[in-house]
């Protein structure tokens, strides 16, 4: 026979466990790939989709890569019937939501690349997120 005291501490053990399985963001990145660009380039354009499986929002905030100065994260927008280009300081990752970083869309401007990007390789992308932190993205340069 359970005491009366254990039921108590069990109740309070199941009544609390929600808290402890708080909202969380939970992100899964798929495709990550860099545009492979000729000898000489000095700036190419990566792109993924992000997909948020938790139940909070969270936001990539900025990213960096061993391959380039700097990286940016791009809108693209037609303006005037030009393609336009401008820099965002973040970008927001619903829950329950995929974000695609796509040609003609969302994707990370990489400047001053420091190494040929030939098709083949990987280089690496080191993505900062304001809930769940740092997170390192193996990239594909593909044509
Ligand atoms: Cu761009």
């Amino acid at each position: 026979m359970i005491s009366k005291f254990i039921k108590a501490y069990l109740i309070i053990v199941v009544a609390t466990l929600p808290l402890f399985v708080s909202a969380s963001p939970k992100l899964k990145i798929d495709s990550p790939w860099v545009r492979a660009m000729p000898p000489g380039a000095s700036m190419t354009a990566g792109y993924m989709t992000i997909t948020n499986e938790g139940s909070e929002k969270d936001e990539l905030i900025s990213i960096s890569s061993t391959a380039a100065g700097s990286v940016e994260i791009h809108q693209s927008y037609i303006e005037n019937g030009m393609h336009q280009m401008k820099a965002v300081s973040k970008l927001e990752i619903p829950a329950g939501k995929k974000v695609n970083l796509s040609p003609g869309g969302y994707h990370l401007m990489l400047h001053n690349i420091k190494k040929d990007l030939q098709p083949g390789k990987d280089i690496i992308l080191n993505a900062k997120f304001k809930k769940s932190g740092n997170k390192k993205i193996l990239a594909k340069v593909r044509k």
